[in-house]
């Protein structure tokens, strides 16, 4: 094998070896988003029928993955007024007169108030904690993106 065929082959391997990497950073990417989606869809869901029980809570500091579940981000298991919920049927109005993290306050107490009815450490004699805005998810699949495109685009440019 000539040196400019041993040259050649290199180059094709290299080639090679990009294109994989580059197919192995799109799967991952693919399937992060797989992963997210769901939890981002049903957090949609869940919180799109809460908005329309509750309109006076949409946007405010409750509108938030963390009303249903112990994180601010979802996903994670469910706190008590998310059991309470899911028990229910899915219907909020139903739940409304219980008191499902046993603080004193209903749980339409504590929605008109804008605390957290699955937080017995939240009510309305507390301070309101820090407002989640509940975009967590989308900032990282977001984030992902961002990082998925740079390493493309580095390979790219390494490439030419
Ligand atoms: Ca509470």
């Amino acid at each position: 094998m000539s040196r400019k065929e041993i040259k050649l082959v290199a180059a094709r391997t290299g080639h090679q070896n990009r294109r994989k990497n580059r197919e192995i950073i799109w799967c991952i990417a693919f399937a992060a988003m797989l992963l997210l989606a769901p939890q981002v869809m049903a957090r949609q869901n869940y919180l799109s029928t809460f908005e329309t029980t509750y309109p006076a809570a949409a946007g405010s500091r409750i509108d938030a993955c963390n009303l249903c579940h112990n994180s601010p981000e979802g996903g994670d298991a469910r706190n008590s007024y998310g059991l309470s919920y899911a028990s229910s049927g899915r219907d909020f109005a139903a739940i409304e007169t219980a008191d499902s993290d046993g603080d004193g306050w209903t749980n339409l107490q504590e929605i008109k108030s804008l605390t957290f009815p699955g937080d017995a450490n939240d009510h309305p004699t507390t301070t309101p904690a820090p407002k989640s805005s509940g975009f967590e998810a989308i900032g990282t699949i977001a984030a992902l993106f961002v990082v998925v495109m740079a390493i493309v685009y580095r390979q790219r440019k390494g490439k030419q």
